[in-house]
């Protein structure tokens, strides 16, 4: 397979005036014509006339009006054309039923939908397929379907047609269609300089109950927006369509939003607090794609975490805005730990802006995305919040309907506010975690924190320069007060030292305050000090970390030296917990643990090699102690969860029943779930019937609540997904495998869907002990579905792979069962490029 360089980067030859399409629609072959407008582009030394096309059959072609013989490949055609503006006309044929890899035009549930980011439009028509070339689009639609859509505002419509026109520049990634029986939830919007907008929620029949929480969503982000950044929407429409078979979350489509089904559908019935949150979170997401993606776009695709990067940043703000900041950072330190250390700290790493690709669809990952958007809060808290506002209207201004680049994003920054952010660059070209070890010392007054920073070698990358790390710290005093307030620390150089002074006595640190950088601390405090901030610090983050380090550290010592639960965590949570003035949905995260998957990382990191079933289980010891320590305490905070309110997912409510559930699940380790059965017997919402069916069968018990749950949701595509995950999730790790297989038996187990895949063998991938059970049955499954679903749906499968990323962490054992999974899976007959790549980076 060929790779592609960010350095060989070189203008299309032409510029692309304008685009015309007409689809006549048809399941197995759709004819789509295309009318384009060429012109040679005065910046690009090279003028081959070279448009991408792939599994489309060409019918005809002409420039000009004259009939051409292009010169047509499996991935374009070539074709001689004037060396002046000309119009291209071509007409296809497509097989939308027959696309099963769910990128360009095909079908879901008889419903006409496409997704073209990050190339999909190549298999719509011919066209140059990249996201500088920017061009208006008029899209005509035939056929019979009771709802058209395309991007942009409609323009007319009529029996069997409906005709659209976009007049905002836009690369063809954005392009998108939809046709089917769907019917619309409506609303309105008035933008604040009085434009008056037309929003649709469009869905299957039958869904129409569960758009309103979505709706909702969508205008406080459109509030939100205009309120924060200054961005104001700019079509006369606003669609957004739930599609069932999806292979991500959702696309920001101009104008037409497509939505995977999960990621927009929600009704208190069939949907968890967690549900909505990010529903709300994804709505916004793509909303304010408007503006970075959409309106300002990428040059490349190496420049991904340009507008990946600053939505994700943006959405957060949003729900920080909407719900809680520090519960929702918090979230979003777990999930980066979860999923994006272990991505830069394995075979997988890569920066945040990648220099060499083979298949672009394996780089929309937790690096560019989140790591991506820890780069822009970084920004802001290095130039400050002033600073970042008027950076960012600069950059709208700027670069207002262009293809950007990351560049063109830092110099808007250095133009705004002076600074020099030739090192801070090299956070998108060095991958992996930076570490940073902390010394302390003291005297006479005087404090002095000296902070060194190393980063590891990465594939490609044995060395790391020095990089821009600002480091958050306050001091508390012997009493429990702030001495010092939070100040920022510029770590610039590999080893450096900040001194503080005035002080009556050595202070205790609370450094990388709210997590402002995306590294790893490494400072050996003593249980006391951790005991200390879990109960004094005034940064809520760190006060959390506090609890989380110390939790981690009695783990990694029950697993190392068979040691017993520490009686610091043990208390200090408890204590934490009893303090009724602190909200619930920080006191439930307070009550978490690190993932064993995390834990294996950190022994891994310290030079053990982690036995997953041993961490899975200290985790179940330390969770009983949890259980037994807190056992007065246990019912109040249950109680929390009784909301005698209607059912509303806001944060308050959420938070509630967040910690009602995580004392619910403690207490099933003492009553062996008499009240967990009580519980979901009552329940009228999914958040409390889930998880109370959860520690159920985290008992051992449920098996009639399964039942039940099936018979009550059978029809409910989205609650059954939930069925099939929570099954394979919670599963103990002797039994993990076989329940995955048996849930691939049921009638309801759709491999073909990516949310039913995902239901179960991401289920699988995530429990841990269980993945990683010796016997290899776990990899083995995995690898043979993996091989099934790859000539189906590539992206998909290619995607899942990663779950094999952390494999060089454990024994002998389970490296060389994997290392044959690996090696059959490599194997396999005209496997995808997708799977291809990442299987050859993870075998390194
Ligand atoms: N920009 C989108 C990323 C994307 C995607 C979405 C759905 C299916 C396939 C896809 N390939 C890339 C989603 C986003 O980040 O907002
Ligand atoms: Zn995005």
């Amino acid at each position: 397979p060929t790779t592609i360089y960010l350095k060989d980067y070189t203008p299309f030859g032409f510029t692309v005036d304008d685009v015309h399409l007409t689809f006549d629609l048809s399941p197995n072959a759709t004819r789509v014509t295309s009318r384009i407008t060429f012109s040679p582009n005065p910046d690009a030394a090279d003028h081959t006339f070279f448009l991408h096309g792939e599994e489309l059959k060409l019918i005809r072609a002409s420039i000009d009006g004259q009939p051409v013989l292009p010169n047509v490949t499996d991935k374009g055609l070539t074709c001689d054309v004037p060396n002046a503006p000309f119009v291209w006309e071509a007409e296809v044929e497509v097989d939308p039923a027959g696309n099963t890899a769910l990128e360009g035009l095909y079908m879901s549930n008889g419903m006409y939908c496409t997704q073209c980011e990050a190339e999909g439009f190549r298999k719509i028509t011919y066209y140059p397929d990249r996201p500088d070339v920017m061009s208006t689009f008029t899209v005509r639609i035939n056929g019979t379907e009771k709802v058209m859509l395309s991007n942009g505002n409609p323009t007319d419509q009529g029996d069997g047609f409906a005709e659209w026109h976009d007049p905002w520049p836009k690369p063809a990634y954005l392009f998108a269609l939809v046709a089917g029986d769907l019917i619309n939830h409506p609303d309105r919007f008035t933008t604040k300089s009085g434009k008056d907008v037309e929003l649709n929620i469009w869905v299957r029949p039958g869904d129409e109950g569960k758009c309103a929480f979505g709706m909702e969503a969508l205008k406080k982000s459109m509030t939100w927006d205009e309120d924060v950044y200054g961005r104001e929407y700019d079509l006369d429409v606003f669609n957004i369509v739930a599609v069932d078979d999806f292979n991500m979350g959702a696309m920001e489509n101009k104008g037409l939003n497509i939505f995977n089904s999960s990621c927009v559908l929600a009704s208190p019935e069939t949907s968890t607090d967690d549900n909505f949150e990010r529903i709300e979170a994804i709505i916004a997401h793509e909303y304010f794609h408007n503006w970075t993606g959409n309106r300002i776009t990428c040059r490349d695709w190496f420049q991904l975490c340009l507008k990946e990067g600053l939505t994700v940043f943006r959405d957060a703000q949003f729900t920080a805005d909407m719900r809680s900041e520090p519960v929702k950072r918090i979230r979003d330190v777990i999930d980066l730990r979860g999923r994006q250390f272990p991505e830069d700290n394995g075979p997988l790493s890569h920066p945040v802006r990648p220099e060499s690709f083979v298949e672009i669809n394996n780089f929309y990952t937790a690096t560019v995305y989140e790591k991506g958007a820890e780069l822009i809060g970084m920004l802001k808290t290095l130039v400050g919040d002033e600073a970042y506002a008027k950076a960012l209207d600069l950059y709208f201004d700027r670069h207002d309907g262009d293809a950007a680049t990351i560049e063109d994003w830092l110099q808007v920054f250095a133009d705004a506010t002076g600074r020099d952010l030739s090192q801070f660059k090299r956070w998108y070209s060095q991958a992996g975690t930076p570490r940073v070890a902390v010394s302390e010392d003291y005297s006479e007054g005087i404090y002095t924190l000296t902070l060194k920073q190393s980063t590891p070698a990465t594939p490609g990358q044995d060395t790391k320069q020095p990089q821009v790390i600002p480091v958050a710290v306050g001091l508390l005093g012997p009493n429990g007060d702030e001495v010092a307030e939070t100040r920022i620390l510029e770590l610039t150089e590999a080893e450096q030292s900040f001194t503080f002074d005035g002080l009556a006595a050595k202070p205790t640190p609370s450094i990388l305050r709210g997590f402002s950088a995306p590294v790893i601390l490494e400072h050996d405090t003593s249980s006391a000090q951790r005991a200390f901030l879990l109960s004094h610090d005034t940064d809520p983050f760190n006060r959390w970390d506090a609890g989380r380090s110390l939790a981690r550290e009695t783990l990694l010592t029950m697993i190392t030296d068979g040691a017993a639960p520490s009686g610091a965590y043990l208390d200090g949570v408890q204590a934490v917990l009893r303090d009724d003035t602190l909200d619930p949905a920080y006191r439930a995260l307070m009550l978490g643990l690190p993932g064993q998957s995390e834990l294996a990382a950190a022994l891994h990191d310290g030079g053990t090699t982690p036995d997953p079933q041993a961490i899975w289980s200290a985790t179940e010891t330390l969770r009983q102690a949890q259980a037994q320590h807190m056992q007065d305490l246990l019912p109040r905070l249950h109680g929390e969860a009784q909301v005698s309110a209607p059912y509303l997912p806001d944060a308050d409510q959420s938070g509630r029943r967040a910690l009602g559930s995580a004392a619910l699940s403690l207490i099933t380790r003492l009553d062996g779930g008499a009240l967990a059965a009580a519980e979901y017997a009552k329940a009228d919402n999914m958040t409390l019937q889930l998880s109370a069916l959860g520690c159920l069968i985290r008992a051992g018990k449920g098996e009639a609540e399964l039942q039940a749950f099936y018979d009550q949701w059978k029809d409910d595509r989205l609650v059954i997904d939930k069925w099939f995950g929570l099954q394979v999730s919670l599963a103990d790790p002797e039994h993990t495998a076989t329940v995955a297989q048996t849930l691939t038996q049921h009638a309801d187990f759709n491999w073909k869907n990516p949310n039913r895949f995902r239901a179960v063998f991401g289920a699988l991938a995530m429990n841990h002990a269980g993945f990683h059970h010796a016997s290899g049955t776990a990899y083995e499954l995995l690898a043979e579905w993996l091989i099934q679903l790859d000539p189906v749906n590539p992206q998909t499968t290619a995607r899942m792979c990663s779950a094999f990323q952390t494999w060089r962490r454990y024994d002998e054992g389970c490296q060389t069962l994997i290392g044959a999974q690996l090696d059959r899976i490599a194997a396999t007959p005209q496997l995808s490029r997708d799977v291809t790549e990442m299987i050859t980076r993870i075998r390194g």
